[in-house]
Order: C-alpha cells, then structure tokens, then sequence
C-alpha cells in the first residue's frame, strides 16, 4: 500500500484488503500485526472508505463543480467495465477522499499493549484472554512494591469487569469471556504463593449444586468460571444434590448466598422443595437459582413464596455475578434483598376449562388413518458402540454448538465461510477440543422396533406376534385446537399387521463429567466448557444420526438431495419425540422406555428425578407417520 497515504489509512486498508483476500481464498500473507487493525474493530466509514478505494466502487456523492464529474457520473459499477479514464479518475477520488478522512481524523494513536501503562497492560491480559508476557508484568508490578492483593482487586479486577461489561454490550461472547477467566486464573495462581493465606480475601462465598435428581452441570459449571474469577470463593456440591447436604454445607462453609442450578422443570418444582426445606432449618442467605427451563416468574411466585427470604434468578452466568455484586456491596445490598423477597404466599394460577365444552375424541382429524403400514427392517433390540465419531459430529447443528454454547452471534456457517476472524478462531479452538476428544469420547446407543397399537391415547408396545402388551404409554391430548395426541400417529392394525414406533436411547458422556472437571481444575476454562459442549451436542447429533438410520430401516430413506439444515428442521418423513418436551410432558414416562431398552447397558442411568445420567445422553420415540408435527399438550405438565 503506497506510502503516500497517511499511516492511519494503510494500516486501515491493508487490514481490509487482507480480509477480502482470506476471504478469496489467501493461505499466507507475511503482515506487521502492530501495522493491522482488528478488521471487526474498524469503523464503519473508515471500512467504507477503504472498501471504495480497493474495489473502485462508483462514488456516491459527489460534490457539485467537482473537476471530473464527467469522468466519475454513471460509471459501470464493476471496475472491469469502467475505461481506463473512469478507472483512473475514481482511484483518484477514493485517495482523495480516504486521505481527507485519516488526515482531519484525530491521529487514532494505535497504542502498542507493550506501550501502555503496566496497571492498563495487566488488565489488558485478561480483556484479551491472552498470557503471554503476562507473569514478567507481574512481576514487575511486584517489585514496584504492591501488594500481590492489591494487584488482584487492582488492574486485575479492573480487566475482568471490563470483561463483563464487554459481554453485556454483546461484544464478547461465551468463549473469549472463558479465555478472558483463564488469564485472569493463571495471574491468580501466580500471585497465590506471594500472599499470605489470610491475604486471599474473597469478595464473598456461595456454595452451588445441581438439585436432587438432576445432572445438570455445563450450566453450574460456567456459574462456577465466571464467580471465581471475579473474586468469589465458590464451593462446587456438583449435582444431583439433596437439600440436607445443602444444609450441612451451609453450616460448614457459612456462605452469603446459595446458587441452586437445574436442566429440566421438574428440577424447577425441586428447587420450590430445596428452598422450603433450607427455610425450615433456618436459613435465610440469599438463593440464587438458574437453569434452562426456569423462568423470573417462576421463581417469584414459586420458589420466592417457599423460601420467604431473597430468591434472585438469573438467565445467564453474567446475570448471578451481577447478583452477587449487588448483594455484596453494601450501597446495594438491601434493595436486592427487598426487591426479590415474596410479599405474598404466591400465586397459584388455575385454568379450568369446563369438560362439557371438550367433545371427547379418540384421534384427531389432523391425522389420516388409512396409509398403508411401513414394514420394519428388524424387531431386534441393538446395542451399539458409533464407531466413527467424525461422522456423528457431521450432524452437529453449527448454531446449537457454536452459538448457543460457545455465544458466536450470527450465523456461525455463513461467518466461517466469510473468513470471519472470530468465526475461524472459534472453530479451530473447537477442532482442538475434538481432537483431544476423539482419542476417548464413546458414543453408544441402544434402540429398538416395536409392534404397536393404540386404544385413544394409550399405545401399546407389544414383542412381535404377542397379545400381551410389553408396556403401555397414556399419552396427553390436545384439549383445544387439532386436539393431538402422539399415539394418533400410530395406524390401526390391519389384515394381522400392526404398526410400529422405534425407541432409542443415546450418550456421549462416558468420561466427560471428569476430564471437564480436570480441566477446569486446572484453569483451562475453554476445553472444560468446550469439552461438555462437544459431549452434549455428540449426543444430539448421534440422535439426529440414529434417527435416520431408522427410517432407512423403516424403508423410507432421506432423498440423497437432503441437507444437514433440512435434517435440523426435521423435513424428513415421521418424527422423533424425546420425553420431556411439549408434546410428552412427563418425565415419568422415561421409566417405561428403561424398562423396555435397559440403558444402563450403554452406561445411562436413570435418577430419581427421571433425568439420565450422564448428562449428555438422550432418548426419543420416532414415528413413521407422514402427517406428525411438533405440539404441546399445554402446561399442566
Ligand atoms: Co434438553 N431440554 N433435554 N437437552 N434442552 C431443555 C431444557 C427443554 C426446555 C427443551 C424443551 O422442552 N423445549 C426440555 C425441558 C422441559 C422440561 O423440563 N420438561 C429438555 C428436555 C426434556 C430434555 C431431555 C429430557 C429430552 C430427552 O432426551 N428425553 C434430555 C434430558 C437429558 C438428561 O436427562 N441428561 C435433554 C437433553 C438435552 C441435551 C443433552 C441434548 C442438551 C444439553 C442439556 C444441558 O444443557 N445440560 C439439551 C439442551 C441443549 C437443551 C436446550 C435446547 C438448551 C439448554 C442450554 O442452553 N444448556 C433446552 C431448551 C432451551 O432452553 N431452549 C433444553 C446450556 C447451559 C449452559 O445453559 O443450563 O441454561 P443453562 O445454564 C445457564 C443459565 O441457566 C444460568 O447460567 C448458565 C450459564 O449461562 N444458570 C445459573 C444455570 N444455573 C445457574 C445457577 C446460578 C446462576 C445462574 O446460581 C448462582
């Protein structure tokens, strides 16, 4: 790029034509990086400017009198169809223009991190999740006299609310706030062994647990990174954790606040339970609950009311820190504790809905009965260890992973293929975390056909031929609208044949409930979270691979045509049902499919809570039946 323009507008056009180029295809480029702007920080106009000058985009505004406006009016937009006149008069305009800009623009000092004071380097090593030169500028900080504390609640701090505040502004995501902890961890320790023991004073204490009969742990576990690493002793009871333990737990600890987590609504209503009995042996510190199916009104009109002292909820791992902040200081203390304290006994809210109005049906009319009944492959129960886990991570929803797990904003597909910097970073941190991965992860399944038949909204399984059913499923019906119930999709048994429902159970957690804790023992936050959410979303995709194997085996193959996003939306024949969900509720049920497949002899066991354990595992009913669609039975689950 010529030296002609200002130093301000190359380092801004090298950084966009680099991205353009990578882009193209670029393998390699030998670049100065202190000369480079981080192309996702370049400022739009700036980005324009320089997007104008490289690919001789027609200039849009055009001053009157302009000395060329003949040359620059209604140029061709592609370069390759301007004459060489055009060609040049536009290069000229766009140097004009972007030269204008850099030399008006306050010169933008890119300061260098190595030129920046040493309290702003230190907390910009934990911003930017990076270690390196971090325990040199440590040390220096040292030997300028503070106190290893200080520096901790110091520049330290300082990073890792900068770190918040960023993620709150949705310009950190999940996985670069872990690479942000991990920097922050590696100070901590670093620092440790020049403090006394009574110097490691912890802004507060929380002890936190997965509820009885859940094993719910990705979620507690991000909880656990984010409030350790913002100053908190916290003390992991890991899952499926009885109130009593809980109890001896805060007599032993003596803790400021308690942090219930829990995966399913059931682990919900057991948190209303848990709170209840810690009322009873007079606890009153603050609770602190989250968890993918629970809800702020949830817990201020049913746990809140149970506990009668502070139940604060909190959607993310962000959000209890905040909490934890707020209770802990002081100046905010009280009106937290006021504000998420029940006044009342709750509410309880109950729609009846008057029988009469509800015609009793025994199949809806959504729901054709007169198709033919598929035959199945086999009837045979098969257990088997997915050999090829590459093959089974093929089916992994790029979005589930990367955006819901890992917090990449947008889509990840369309960004990776784009060269986004963020998008190729992240996921070459994933393929590192699948290669440690496919040394040991274990897939395995367990599945089976059944014969079927159904009596309204009961289904039958039956072992093939017999009369006897093996077990039967009472299945929830619409009480409005299409009024569906699963066992509609089960056809009624004609000349001696009977339909079928295939049931499955799949895990991928053998092993990961430890390496993520070792993991994250030992300060490598990224791989311990990256590690369960490659085991959960394995598991996922095994079902999504099951599935069709399934329906290969039930004779109607995918078309060769179908895509992986088609698979995600499930626009394939029949679908699968996973207890739990809308359209089958009770948990409960998941104890018929135990006894029908016996799962534990691909390690997954069921809980009290009906829950399997370990967490990455799932199971589901697949039906054949071309008219199935997605329902809810509504929520008196
Ligand atoms: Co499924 N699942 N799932 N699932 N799953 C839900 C929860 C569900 C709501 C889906 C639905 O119905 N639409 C439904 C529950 C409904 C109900 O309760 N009846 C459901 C079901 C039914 C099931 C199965 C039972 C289905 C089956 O196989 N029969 C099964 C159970 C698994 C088992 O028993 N082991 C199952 C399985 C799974 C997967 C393993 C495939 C996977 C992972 C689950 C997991 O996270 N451990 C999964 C997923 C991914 C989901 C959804 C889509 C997303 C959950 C998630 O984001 N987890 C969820 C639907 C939804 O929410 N939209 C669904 C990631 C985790 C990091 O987030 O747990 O929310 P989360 O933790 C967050 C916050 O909640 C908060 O901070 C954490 C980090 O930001 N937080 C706290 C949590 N605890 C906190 C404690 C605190 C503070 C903050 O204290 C200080």
């Amino acid at each position: 790029m010529s030296f002609g323009l200002p130093a301000g507008a190359r380092e801004v056009v090298n950084s966009v034509f680099l991205y353009y180029c990578t882009k193209a295809g670029l393998d390699l480029a030998i670049v100065n990086t202190e000369k480079l702007e981080r192309f996702a920080s370049i400022p739009e106009h700036e980005r324009e400017l320089a997007e104008n000058l490289l690919f001789q985009h027609p200039p849009k505004n055009l001053p009157e009198g302009h000395p060329r406006t003949k040359l620059l009016r209604n140029v061709p937009t592609d370069w390759r169809e301007q004459s060489k006149e055009q060609r040049a008069a536009i290069n000229h305009f766009h140097i004009a223009a972007i030269t204008e800009h850099f030399r008006t623009a306050t010169k933008k000092e890119k300061v260098r991190a190595e030129d920046l004071p040493l309290d702003e380097r230190l907390a910009n090593y934990i911003i930017q999740g990076t270690r390196d030169g971090l325990v040199e500028d440590l040390e220096k900080k040292r030997a300028e006299g503070t106190a290893p504390l200080d520096i901790i609640n110091g520049p330290l701090m300082a990073g890792m609310s900068e770190v918040g505040r960023l993620f709150n502004a949705n310009e950190l995501i999940v996985a670069e706030v872990l690479q942000s902890a991990e920097a922050m961890k590696a100070a901590v320790s670093h620092l440790e062994q020049f403090m006394e023991k009574a110097d490691t004073a912890k802004r507060g204490k929380i002890v936190l647990a997965t509820v009885k009969g859940d094993v719910h742990d990705i979620g507690k576990n991000l909880v656990e990174i984010i409030l350790k690493n913002n100053g908190y002793d916290v003390v992991n009871l890991g899952i499926k954790v009885p109130p009593e333990e809980l109890i001896k737990a805060f007599q032993q600890h003596k803790p400021d606040a308690i942090g219930l987590s829990g995966l399913l609504v059931k682990s919900a209503q057991q948190m209303v339970i848990t709170a209840n009995d810690l009322k009873d042996a007079g606890i009153e510190i603050p609770l602190l609950v989250g968890g993918a199916a629970l809800s702020g009104k949830f817990t201020q009109q049913k746990i809140a009311p149970s506990y009668g002292n502070a139940v604060c909820y909190a959607k993310d791992a962000m959000t209890g820190l905040r909490l934890m902040n707020e209770l802990m200081d002081p100046a905010t203390r009280e009106t937290v504790v006021r504000e998420h304290t029940a006044t009342s006994e709750g509410v309880t809210v109950t729609t009846t809905m008057k029988v009469a109005d509800l015609t009793p049906v025994t199949r809806s009319p959504k729901v054709r009965a007169d198709l033919p009944i598929q035959p199945v492959a086999h009837l045979d129960r098969k257990v088997r260890l997915v050999p090829d886990l590459r093959e089974v991570w093929s089916y992994i929803n790029p979005f589930m992973l990367f955006g819901r797990h890992l917090g990449f904003r947008g889509d990840f597909e369309k960004h990776l293929a784009a060269r986004d910097p963020k998008a190729v970073e992240l996921f070459e941190s994933m393929e590192e975390v699948k290669t440690d991965a496919a040394k040991w992860m274990k897939v395995k399944a367990v599945w089976q056909f059944f014969e079927t038949e159904v009596a309204g909204e009961a289904l039958h399984l039956f072992a093939p031929g017999t009369k006897e059913p093996l077990h039967t499923w009472n299945f929830k019906r619409q009480k409005i609208g299409d009024r569906l119930c699963l066992s509609d999709y089960i056809l009624p048994a004609k000349d001696g044949k009977r339909d079928h429902v295939a049931v499955f159970v799949v895990t991928a957690g053998e092993g990961v409930r430890e390496r993520a804790e070792a993991a994250k023992g030992s300060g490598y936050y990224f791989l311990s979270h990256g590690l369960q959410s490659l085991a959960i979303e394995t598991a996922e995709a095994c079902a999504e691979w099951l599935h069709r194997r399934i329906r290969e085996d039930w004779g109607f193959p995918d078309a060769p045509e179908m895509t992986m996003a088609q698979r995600f939306t499930s626009r394939y024949r029949g679908k699968r049902y996973s207890f739990g969900y809308p359209a089958c509720p009770d948990l409960e049920d998941q104890a018929g499919l135990w006894k029908l497949l016996r799962p534990e002899d691909i390690g997954v066991q069921l809980t009290e809570g009906f829950m399997m354990d370990p967490e990455a595992s799932v199971s589901a009913l697949a039906f054949q039946h071309p008219d199935c669609s997605y329902f809810s039975v509504g929520d008196d689950a």
